[in-house]
């Protein structure tokens, strides 16, 4: 059976493609969901893509990720800032969490710098755009 990857992304990546290309780059993240999908597929991956604007539904999301993925890649965007909610249940998983930003949050104003999430990341890839996705996947690979 193939290993299932949960992605899962915050508030405003919806809007990916459509406004401040020069910080996010111009990819949309339904191309994004697409590549992930495709580079998972050549891996022998299956990927489960979501995004919320609610913080409720991420930590949903995380909590079902218990018994149901195999590794979980988070964007968690301006929760990544604020939410203790969402380290609270990133905490309780024991698979690999690969936390991504599509910019570079330590060379943007101070209020990014500093992320909650990271306490429970195996890992954090920052600043290299959509490939921070693919690299995310490579990165699960044994
Ligand atoms: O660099 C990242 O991936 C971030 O997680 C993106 C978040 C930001 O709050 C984090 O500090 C860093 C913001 C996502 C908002 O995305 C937009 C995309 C297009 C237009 C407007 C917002």
């Amino acid at each position: 059976m193939s290993k299932r990857v949960l992605i899962l992304n915050g508030p405003n990546l919806n809007l990916l493609g459509t406004r401040q290309p020069e910080v996010y780059g111009r990819d949309t993240l339904d191309g994004i969901a697409k590549a992930c999908a495709a580079d998972a597929a050549k891996r022998g991956w299956s990927v489960d893509f979501r995004q919320s604007n609610m913080e409720g539904d991420l930590v949903t999301w995380i909590q079902q990720a218990r018994g149901t993925a195999d590794a979980l890649i988070i964007n968690p965007a301006a929760f990544t800032h604020t939410s203790v909610a969402i380290l609270d249940a990133l905490l309780v998983l024991d698979i690999p969490v690969i936390e991504v930003h599509l910019s570079n949050i330590h060379k943007r104003e101070e209020f990014r710098h500093h992320s909650f999430v990271s306490r429970a990341a195996t890992g954090v890839i920052a600043g290299l755009g959509a490939k921070g996705y693919l690299l995310a996947l490579a990165a699960l690979e044994d």
